[in-house]
Parts: structure tokens; C-alpha cells; sequence
């Protein structure tokens, strides 16, 4: 017997998550305490969207949960962000939230709130504890729901009292559940679609797919049938370079998604929802799915992803197929004045083996996929839920996750200051994580929003509320601070030099690319109307000039 913070961290430990991103406070006192002696990691963020977005950075590469440790509803808010793309990212994550006493809510003392109502927008599962005895048992559900099928996000309500008093008894992990494939017959009618002559057919991979053994699987297919691959706008893990079937990204700008999409007469949806705009624009489809275009879905999420792609590689007869493997394939070291496309260029060039790039680069990142499409096989992480300020915390808790591994964060200045203090945690865990900021000293994705949704009049005041630039932030100030060494740099010469000491070197590093907006001036005014021209041009022409804004 012992109390239920012991009790608990050991239910947790016997279900595998032995890893927690902690920013606790006084109500989470007991669980802290009870840390010491266990086998539970305790890695201190020191903002709550750090800890959130480190668990989803873990599950990702980990495939099992992490718990987070949050201090009542306000903790809860404050990560609220990163627990929304670890939603959309539909990882598997176990949140502990410390809550006043049972008997001291009547009071409303100051940090009383409704912590439920917070986690209702992130957690289907949801449990305040009531009492000690039963602790173990909740927290052995906790991780079994969290790890589904389908993965999702559990909140565990921890009131301190049932967490200091004793009589608990650590539980044992509960079962794992096998998630079923999809039925024969959705297999065989998609396969029917698929082998239908003179029609084309698109598949649209997403989420579980997009790692080696399902890229395979839709790659045989395509060899066999003709079919196109493409992958979601933003992959929860990505797996790609060389050795490995290339997908092609869907683009984030509607405009150039309807141009990629044109001319498929069906859309085969594996693990990924049906492709719809960001945002709505006035005047333009929310819906990217084309209209003489039928969308099949093959996988339901608490479904087998894997044997169900694997059941339509039989069924359409491409068993033997061999999938078609990306070459391996470099660019040239740039020169001159750095632009972000030729850091882009740069990263191509040297990165190594294993890495795991957490992708948050914005406008910066334009040339990041074609620019690495031949590099040395790689796991690409990006910002599911569009929500910024995850590319630094990923990061964090990729490295956590991947001991051995090179870990790259690429990270919009703009981005970078939501969470900043991960490089803390970074620094302080010695992770292996070289961070790029693309400082543009701008937020210049909302520059070219700002054109396309059609605002009248751009003012100055309009202007100053996405520009960064005075005072221009100084990173490798703010890093040193936090203890990641870092460097500014301006050519792509010593952008390249610096990438590659970083690499080669163990442990953080920062460097502070500054770079232009991506765009700018006439190009930033012709974006809009270029993109408005695409849908009454022909297709072939369109798709060209698709592949030119966004290789
Ligand atoms: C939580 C959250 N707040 C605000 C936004 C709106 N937003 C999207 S991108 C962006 C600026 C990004 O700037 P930066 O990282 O510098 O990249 P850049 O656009 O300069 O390439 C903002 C504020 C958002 N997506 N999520
Ligand atoms: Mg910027």
C-alpha cells in the first residue's frame, strides 16, 4: 500500500509511459515527491505549452504516450495550443492535472476553476479521481484509452487529497485492444474503383500512413495501377528521402491544392480526412475535393490502417509489385546572401542520417521538401493542428523520444517566440537538437493572407501588426541565455558552416538565419492574382506554375 501519487506514477511506469513533462505546483507536490525511486522520467518545461507540445513531439517518434504534469485549469490553458495539434497529430498522450483538494473547492480559493471545461476541447476522455483506492485503476484506463484504438488524448483529474492519502495499490496495464482492418467488402469496392479502366485515381495518404511499411504498400499500388500519391498538408510524422517511396505533398494554399487535385475522377482516402481549404477565403470552395470527383475512404480511425492498405495491395493484384524508391540525390552547397531557399538548399546538402526535422518554418520552408526529397532517409514532423509555437516543443520531445538521433527544429521567428523556453529544457537535457530560426523579422505568412482574403486598404497600422522588426529580436542572445550556444549568420556560406559544426557536434545549438520574406514587393502583390488565374488556365499549365510557388 502507499499513497496515490505512488500508486499512480507506478500504474503509469507498468503501462509503459515512464515519461512525464512536468510544470507542476503545489497541488502536484505529492506526485512530484513520489517521482524519486521510480522509473518515470520527470523532464521540467518550463511553460505548459512546452510540456504539451514535447508529449506530442514524443509520441510521434515514441508510437506510445507520454503524461504530461499541469497545475489546475490555468496549467490546462496554458497548453491548450500544442494539445490541439496533438489532437489533430491523433497521438496518444496521458495528461495528469493537479486539482485542489476534494474539500477544499467549496472555497473558490484564487486558483479554483473549471478544469473539465478546458480539457473538453482536447479530451474526449475526461475523470476527476474521486477517491485514492480507485486511483490505480483510473490511471490503467487513462493509458489504455489514450493508446485506443483510435489514439487520443486523456485527461486524468488529480485532486491533491487523493493524492496524498494512502491505502493505493499500483494497477497492472490493461490489455492492449486489436484494432480490426477495414471490411473485405469497403476493400473490394474500392479495388473495383481502382481497377476500372480510364479513370484516374488519386489516393490522398494521411496520419499512420505516412511511415515506411504503408508508403511501401500505397506505392506498390501505384506502381501496378497508375494511381498518384499524395499526402496530407501537414503530417503528423512523415517518413522520406532516400530509399523511401516520395509522396507529394498537398499544398497549404487552397488555390494550389484545387490545381494538384484537378482532374481525378477518385479520390482514395487512406487514413486522412477528405482535403478541405485552411481557411475560408470570399467567394472560394471551403471543400478542395474537385466536383466530378468521388472520394472513397478505406480506413476508419479505430480501424488497422496498415492491414487494410495491405488487404488492397492484394486485392488490386500488387502483391508483387515492387514500390518505386526515391534516388539519393543532393543539392549543391548555395553561395552569396542568404535567402531562405538557400538554407533550404543547405539543409539538402548536409543533413544527416536518421534526422528528425520538426518543420515549422513557415513561408521559410518553401524549398525545404524539394531541396531534401534525395537526402538521407529522414522523419519530417509538422504543425497538424496549425496552432504555431509546436515546432520548438516537438522538437524537445522528439529528442526525448530518440536518443541517438540528430533532431533539426526549423522554426519561424514569428514561431519561435510562443515557446521559446523549450531551448531550455534542450539545454538543460543535452539534447542533440540544432535549432534554425528564420528570422525575416516578420510575420510574413499573414502578409500574403492579408492580400489574398481580399482586404480593401492596407494602412500602416494594418502593416505594424506583422512586422517584427523593431525591435529586431536578437536569438542568439536570447538562446545563450537559456544555454544553447548560437550564431547569427547572413550568407549562405557561413549558414552552411554553421549547419555543419552543428551537426557534427553533440548537444543544442542555435542559429539565427536572417533571410528576406520569401515575399515581397511585386511578388507579394502578383501572388494573389496569379493564384486567382490558376482555375481558368489549362490544367497542365497550372500545375507547372503550382510546382514553381511551391516545389
Ligand atoms: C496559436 C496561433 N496564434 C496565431 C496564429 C496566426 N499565425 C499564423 S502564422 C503566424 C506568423 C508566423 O510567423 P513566422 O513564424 O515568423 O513565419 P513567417 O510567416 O515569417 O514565415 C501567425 C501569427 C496561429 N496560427 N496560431
Ligand atoms: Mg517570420
Amino acid at each position: 500500500m502507499s499513497n496515490g501519487a505512488h500508486a499512480l506514477i507506478q500504474t503509469l511506469v507498468n503501462a509503459g509511459v515512464d515519461t512525464c513533462f512536468t510544470n507542476p505546483g503545489t497541488s502536484e507536490m505529492h506526485f512530484v515527491a513520489a517521482l524519486d525511486g521510480t522509473d518515470m522520467r520527470g523532464v521540467l518545461c518550463l511553460f505548459e505549452g512546452v510540456a504539451s507540445g514535447a508529449a506530442d513531439g514524443y509520441a510521434r517518434m515514441a508510437g506510445k504516450p507520454a503524461a504530461t504534469l499541469l497545475h489546475l485549469g490555468c496549467g490546462l490553458g496554458n497548453a491548450l495550443a500544442n494539445l490541439h495539434n496533438a489532437r489533430k497529430a491523433r497521438v496518444p498522450m496521458v495528461n495528469i492535472i493537479g486539482d485542489h483538494a476534494t474539500y477544499h473547492t467549496q472555497y473558490d480559493a484564487q486558483l479554483q476553476s473549471d478544469i473539465e471545461t478546458v480539457a473538453r476541447n482536447i479530451s474526449t476522455w475526461i475523470k476527476t479521481a474521486p477517491e485514492t483506492r480507485q486511483l490505480a485503476a483510473d490511471a490503467a484506463e487513462a493509458v489504455a484509452v489514450a493508446k485506443g484504438p483510435p489514439a487520443q488524448i486523456a485527461t486524468l483529474i488529480l485532486p491533491a487529497d487523493v493524492s496524498w492519502t494512502e491505502g493505493a495499490e499500483p494497477a497492472k496495464a490493461q490489455a492492449p485492444v486489436q484494432a480490426p482492418p477495414a471490411s473485405d467488402a469497403t476493400v473490394q469496392a474500392i479495388a473495383g474503383v481502382i481497377k476500372k479502366s480510364g479513370k484516374k485515381v488519386a489516393f490522398l495518404l494521411g496520419n499512420r500512413m505516412l511511415r515506411e511499411p504503408g508508403l511501401r504498400a500505397a506505392s506498390q499500388i501505384a506502381e501496378k495501377t497508375g494511381a498518384k500519391l499524395f499526402c496530407e498538408v501537414f503530417p503528423t510524422r512523415l517518413e522520406r528521402g532516400a530509399g523511401l517511396p516520395a509522396v507529394e505533398r498537398i499544398a497549404y494554399l487552397a488555390e494550389l491544392a484545387s490545381v494538384q487535385l484537378d482532374g481525378y475522377d477518385h479520390l482514395v482516402l487512406v487514413d486522412a480526412k477528405a482535403p478541405v481549404s485552411f481557411f475560408a477565403y470570399p467567394g472560394k470552395k471551403s471543400d478542395l475535393v474537385p466536383d466530378d470527383c468521388t472520394a472513397h475512404t478505406l480506413v476508419q480511425p479505430h480501424e488497422d490502417a496498415l492491414a487494410s492498405l495491405q488487404a488492397l495491395v492484394d486485392a488490386v493484384g500488387a502483391s508483387d509489385t515492387a514500390p518505386k524508391l526515391q534516388s539519393a540525390e543532393r543539392p549543391n552547397s548555395p553561395k552569396g546572401k542568404l535567402t531562405a531557399g538557400k538554407a533550404c538548399q543547405a539543409i539538402g546538402a548536409l543533413l544527416p542520417a536518421n534526422a528528425i526535422i520538426s518543420d515549422e518554418t513557415q513561408t521559410s520552408g518553401i524549398k525545404l521538401a524539394s531541396s531534401t526529397a534525395g537526402a538521407p532517409r529522414h522523419d519530417v514532423l509538422t504543425l497538424t493542428g496549425g496552432a504555431i509555437g509546436q515546432g520548438l516543443p516537438v522538437a524537445l520531445g522528439a529528442a526525448v523520444a530518440s536518443p541517438g538521433r540528430p533532431v533539426l527544429a526549423l522554426v519561424g521567428d514569428g514561431s519561435a517566440m510562443y515557446t521559446l523556453q523549450a531551448l531550455w529544457t534542450i539545454a538543460r537535457e543535452g539534447l542533440d537538437v540544432t535549432t534554425v530560426i528564420f528570422n525575416n523579422r516578420s510575420y510574413a505568412i499573414l502578409n500574403i493572407e492579408l492580400q489574398r482574403v481580399g482586404a480593401e486598404k492596407i494602412g500602416p497600422e494594418a502593416k505594424a501588426q506583422l512586422d517584427l522588426s523593431e525591435p529586431s529580436i536578437d536569438f542568439v542572445s536570447l538562446a545563450q541565455g537559456m544555454g544553447v550556444p548560437a550564431r547569427r549568420v547572413a550568407t549562405a556560406e557561413d549558414f552552411s558552416g554553421a549547419l555543419k559544426n552543428a551537426f557534427e557536434m553533440h548537444g543544442p545549438y542555435l542559429i539565427e538565419a536572417i533571410v528576406p520574406s520569401e515575399y515581397e514587393g511585386l511578388k507579394l502583390k502578383a501572388l494573389p492574382h496569379m493564384l486567382k488565374a490558376l482555375g481558368s488556365i489549362p490544367s497542365p499549365v497550372a500545375k507547372a506554375i503550382k510546382n514553381k510557388i511551391s516545389p
